[in-house]
């Protein structure tokens, strides 16, 4: 076993038993990680849980490829390509890919309420959801390839080579079909595209959307037979998810209809900032392939003018969502506001006040020695609730992005804590899904795979690939 330690240090508020004092734990998790990401494959890809989620999932599969690449750099490949293997011609990366194997009432809503084969877009033979979620897959392909072994390379090379017409296609699609109207930021059509789904960040927006009666056939949350109804999205925002599913699919899927006349039509500052991060890990990869990097630089430089310019409001000092439908920044003070910090040209001002932010008592209370970091959603916001869906928990999947974003701008201090609480928390409470950042109970599915896949990578961080325990 490596006795390596982490390059992070844990911040004081853990106290005995962190990972300065306890290297070993470090190692231990990591080879528990492995453990959950192998017991979730499922053939040439990975269940985000085998009971709640026993399908592929689109920003999941990216997540669980970074993590993978650590020990096994072919299966973290396989893991993108089955994905892209289902991209629909219009350059989408559909947010769900159905597994037949899986049981036909194991997830809801499945295929049949989808039916993605209404668009003639859509992968011929291969249900999909009919939308997408962040485009993070560039990004997740330049780090797989970096932690390629040396013996690798060649097939790493050829295999970027493949994915590279691919990701440009998806981020193609975002630029174009997403932003009609040219400015440079590309339109949510559904909350569950932000990955973020029930985030409070377009509550307002969302909570307006009424479901006409009889526009929904009657069914049965299958999400409440393997989780607490207190942790999920309540039976109201659940119809208003099915009601937006319908008019696309009655829309055919068809995009610019749908932005045409979708209800929710929202900008999100961190779906935003996600395609510029993927955007410089494009033009990475282009020099790597010999292709060329200057139109995913000028792509780039687009999305962090579009940022500063329509999403970053002075007088509040944050980014906030736009609703494109009213033409209104959403008020609410959530985890996506911090997104931007992907862009390594965010100014220093701005990056001083998301920092600032960050460490105010809404994300970084102090309760007495021990506080867990970075609730998604302000803990004085009247709407916080510890324990629902994206509305307070902690997710380490926003950790993680929180975490490149404040080490790409120099807050080494705030990553390392970061990185710690994201230890504490798994330690406590196992791989879950997601964390009440009161006391740092799981909730949600346990084993979930992209909290395993990114603490794998917080911990592997400034280590050799391909060094770990079992390595295979
Ligand atoms: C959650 O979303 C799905 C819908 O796509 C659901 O609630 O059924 C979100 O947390 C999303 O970000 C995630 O990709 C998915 C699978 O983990 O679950």
């Amino acid at each position: 076993m490596s006795q390596d330690r982490p390059t992070s240090s844990p911040s004081s508020h853990l106290g005995s038993g962190d990972l300065a004092t306890a290297p070993r734990t470090a190692d231990a998790l990591v080879v528990a990680a492995r453990e959950v990401l192998d017991a979730n494959r499922s053939g040439r890809y990975t269940r985000p849980s085998q009971a709640l989620y026993p399908h592929q999932w689109s920003w999941d599969s990216a997540f669980i490829a970074v993590g993978r690449s650590w020990y096994d750099a072919e299966g973290a490949r396989l893991e993108l390509e089955t994905l892209f293997e289902a991209q629909w011609d219009t350059g989408m990366v559909p947010s769900i890919v159905f597994d037949a194997a899986a049981p036909p009432d194991a997830y809801f809503p499945g295929p049949d309420v989808w039916q993605s084969e209404r668009s003639p877009m859509a992968p011929r033979g291969r249900p999909t959801s009919g939308i997408t979620q962040p485009p993070i897959h560039a990004r997740a392909a330049l780090e797989v390839h970096r932690h390629a072994p040396q013996d690798q390379s060649t097939a790493s090379l050829a295999w970027l080579e493949r994915m590279y017409p691919r990701l440009v296609a998806q981020q193609r699609y975002l630029a174009t079909a997403r932003d009609p109207r040219g400015i440079g930021l590309a339109a949510i059509v559904h909350p569950w595209e932000s990955g973020l789904d029930d985030s409070p960040a377009w509550d307002r927006d969302f909570g307006r959307i009424e479901v006409p009666g009889g526009a929904l056939a009657p069914y049965r949350r299958r999400d409440l037979d393997h989780a607490t109804a207190a942790d999920r999205p309540t039976d109201a925002d659940y119809a208003r998810f099915l009601y937006l599913l319908t008019l696309e699919r009655d829309a055919g899927y068809d995009d610019a209809r749908v932005v045409a006349t979708s209800p929710f039509l929202i900008v999100d500052p961190l779906f935003n900032a996600i395609r510029l991060w993927s955007e410089h890990a494009l033009a990475e990869i282009a020099g790597l392939i010999g292709a060329d990097p200057a139109p995913h630089r000028a792509a780039a430089c687009r999305i962090h003018d579009a940022l500063i310019g329509e999403l970053w409001v002075s007088r509040r000092q944050r980014f906030c969502a736009w609703d494109l439908r009213r033409d209104q920044r959403e008020p609410e003070d959530t985890v996506v506001s911090f997104g931007p910090l992907l862009d390594p040209d965010l100014p220093r001002p701005v990056v001083a006040a998301i920092c600032r932010e960050l460490e105010s008592p809404s994300f970084h209370p102090r309760r007495g020695g021990l506080h867990y970091l970075v609730p998604t959603y302000d803990e004085r916001a009247a709407g916080f609730d510890p324990e629902r869906y994206w509305r307070g928990p902690i997710w380490l999947n926003t950790n993680w992005l929180l975490w490149h974003g404040l080490r790409q701008h120099g807050r080494s201090g705030l990553a390392d804590e970061i990185v710690a609480s994201s230890v504490e928390l798994v330690r406590r409470s196992g791989f879950r899904e997601y964390f009440d950042p009161l006391d740092g109970s799981g909730h949600g599915s346990s084993n979930f795979s992209w909290s395993a896949a990114l603490l794998t990578d917080m911990l592997m961080a400034g280590r050799s690939p391909h060094t770990m325990a079992n390595n295979g």
